[in-house]
């Protein structure tokens, strides 16, 4: 019987990427929903049990005790597979630490045109934390020195990686012990394609000790570096109210939309359409200026530092481009599809591509480089400009939602004590006491496999009723703020009483945007100084929090996975796993899922496990959270204990007449 076709509502649980599918269904264009549904599925492919490395394959395993050619076992093609994702997905998000620290380089050396260092209290902190001296120092002369140690960490071949020591101490001694802390970030990358080639390493558990060193100079090295930096030039993260879904693209203005994820050069680009030189270059071509927009994790970067609009995640990509109103989509890496371009033929838009190391064929290459970056990001905003008058009919749909994001670890600290005593204490206190009862980090991409947002927000909105605290970086943070989980107080009829008290009495939103997903290490700092402050155990793995990401796609996001668990959290994947077909559909065998799960958890204190079904993830992420608060002695979290003090209860006050009310507050008057 053939397949029913899927409707937009299921494809997507947001209403104006529905009725972009209903137009594209229109206009006879498929798109990544359609062509997910058209592809058929491979039991092996996505059982992890077919090897191409050699000639002599590919081996396509099929059933329990089957090798292929050379001899490898089901479980050590598994194995290779896996960490060949961490490898790239390491690769990816550390090269991009390595072009940030070489941006770093020139702009301390006054060879980066329009770049500055714009937190200097953030570069000092940076440089003092790996001993370098910062006093009667210009922020140029740290800068030098701290970029110098940071590009040393890609080619570094022995000793250990100097961001490692901003791990908790037991960790540390912990990846010491397990002989996992990385020497350079380029070795363990290289050295697990080397151990995968074809007759090299072919212990399934050697290989996944490899896959954990390469995932920690990722987490612990590269993605940290690039964060770090990233807040040094650009400034670090503070709330800023923002907006996003497709109705932040102006129908009467020259639409310009950065995607991808370096903020190097989207960070140019918002600063070139301020210009009054672009400004009156757009006028002068009959539009009201340049409106710009993010998709993915650039929009993360430019949302939460500038306040800049994000017209969507990963999977509005081709949706935007649909409604007929972007005159220049500019990217640079990861995440961008190649159906851009064939998309865009359909109407006006130009596909810019800038980096060195991304062409696509039929796009427009305009070759970025941080020398001349203002010069090149009004090139840019030109050839867009000039677009403008080739603009055909356009629908954009009216939805569009308001956002706090920008909290950075640094303001997460600030905000719960305020200059006069930033701490954690007030989070740690809140945990200890059972208003919150856990934190769930929710990132990661989405996945066209499953309706789009739909894992994301359902898990979000039900832990928040557990008074579970969550933070969110990535596509996850964009789905939680279209469909309106970002908005400060708005929001907080949603969630648990005692969570909601802390809410109100800190002034934030129940569900915290931490920023793009090379930022997922701001998690890993905010867990170290969870365990820091005191009362939740002395390593990660203590404190009752766990890692989810829905509807994770990419290899980055396995290579997260694999840093988190590493770092002792307990992290569950929805949607479809790189293991699909396991335990039972294709061999019966189950060594590896259970490897990443048992055997990972024995060796970090933290596990990886696939879990398709949201109610499920929601499931297994409170028993989590209750076996560690039982682990730590604290008390049993109960929903009625907490939720007689902040704002409703103020409310509730004030509805009461005088006597009464006086009554309640200072007890009896007699
Ligand atoms: Fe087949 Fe072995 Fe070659 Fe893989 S490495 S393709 S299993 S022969
Ligand atoms: S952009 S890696 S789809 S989070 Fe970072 Fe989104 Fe995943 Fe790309």
């Amino acid at each position: 019987m053939a397949k029913e076709k899927k409707t937009p509502q299921q494809f997507s649980a947001d209403p104006a990427a529905q009725q972009m599918l209903i137009r594209a269904e229109s206009l006879g264009i498929g798109t990544a929903f359609t062509r997910a549904e058209a592809m058929p599925a491979c039991n092996i492919g996505s059982a992890g049990m077919c090897c191409k490395m050699c000639g002599m394959g590919p081996c396509r395993l099929t059933k329990d005790g089957s090798t292929g050619v050379c001899g490898a076992t089901i479980d050590t093609i598994q194995a290779r597979n896996f960490v060949r994702m961490v490898a790239a997905g390491s690769a990816a998000h550390s090269d991009h630490g390595r072009d940030m620290a070489f941006l770093l380089k020139a702009v301390a050396n006054g060879e980066a045109e329009g770049y500055s260092i714009r937190d200097v209290a953030k570069l000092r902190v940076t440089a003092a934390k790996y001993g370098i001296p910062i006093e009667k120092r210009s922020p140029e002369e740290i800068a030098d020195v701290l970029a110098d140690l940071f590009i040393a960490q890609f080619g570094q071949q022995r000793g250990e990686l100097a961001p490692i020591k901003r791990a908790p101490a037991k960790r540390q001694k912990l990846w010491h012990e397990r002989g996992v802390v990385p020497r350079g970030i380029d070795r363990e990358v290289v050295e697990g394609l080397h151990r995968t080639h074809i007759g090299d390493d072919q212990h399934p558990e050697h290989l996944l000790q490899h896959a954990v060193r390469i995932a920690l100079a990722d987490g612990w090295g590269g993605s940290m570096i690039a964060t770090d930096i990233a807040d040094i030039l650009f400034g670090t993260p503070a709330p800023v109210v923002g907006q996003t879904n497709l109705g932040v693209l102006k129908a009467d203005m020259v639409n310009v939309i950065v995607h991808g994820h370096e903020p190097v050069l989207s960070e140019m680009i918002v600063a070139a359409s301020q210009t009054p030189e672009i400004i009156a270059y757009a006028k002068a071509a009959g539009a009201n200026g340049v409106n710009l927009a993010g998709i993915c994790c650039t929009a993360n970067e430019i949302l939460m530092r500038q306040g800049v609009p994000a017209a969507g995640n990963f999977l509005h990509q081709e949706l935007a481009i649909l409604t007929g109103a972007v005159e220049a989509m500019v990217v640079d890496v990861q995440c961008i599809m190649q159906a851009l371009v064939g998309l865009a033929e359909n109407f006006h838009t130009k596909v810019i591509t800038t980096s060195t190391k991304v062409k696509i064929k039929g796009a427009t290459h305009m070759e970025f480089d941080e020398h001349h970056a203002m010069t090149i990001a009004k090139d840019i905003l030109k050839v867009a400009i000039d677009n403008f008058k080739n603009r055909g009919a356009i629908e954009i749909p009216q939805v569009i939602e308001d956002l706090v994001p920008g909290f950075s670890h640094e303001y997460i600290n600030y905000m719960l004590g305020g200059s006069y005593r930033a701490s954690f204490r007030p989070l740690n206190d809140a945990i200890m006491s059972g208003r919150i009862r856990g934190v769930a980090a929710i990132v990661g991409c989405n996945n066209p496999r499953s309706q789009q947002d739909y894992l994301h927000t359902h898990v979000t909105r039900e832990l928040l009723k557990q008074d579970v605290l969550v933070v969110e970086t990535g596509c996850s943070a964009i789905a939680s703020a279209k469909l309106g989980l970002l908005l400060g107080e708005a929001g907080l009829d949603q969630v648990g009483a005692g969570l909601r008290e802390i809410c109100e009495t800190v002034g934030i939103p129940p569900v915290l945007h931490m920023g793009a997903c090379v930022d997922n290490t701001r998690i890993l700092t905010v867990l170290t100084q969870m365990v820091e402050e005191g009362g939740l155990g002395d390593d990660i793995d203590q404190i009752p929090a766990v890692g989810l990401a829905p509807e994770w796609m990419s290899e980055k996001a396995v290579a997260i996975a694999t840093y988190c668990v590493a770092s002792g959290a307990y992290v569950i994947f929805g949607g479809s796993s790189p293991f699909e077909g396991m335990p039972d559909r294709v061999t019966g065998s189950d060594a590896i899922l259970h490897y990443l799960s048992a055997g990972w958890e024995q060796l970090y204190g933290g596990k990886l496990e696939f879990v398709e079904d949201p109610d499920e993830m929601v499931r297994l992420t409170l028993e989590h959270i209750d076996k560690k608060r039982a682990a730590l002695g604290l008390p049993e979290w109960k929903a009625d204990k907490f939720g007689r003090s902040g704002d409703k209860r103020m409310n509730e006050l004030e509805a009461l007449p005088l006597d009464m009310k006086m009554a309640a507050v200072y007890g009896s008057v007699n």
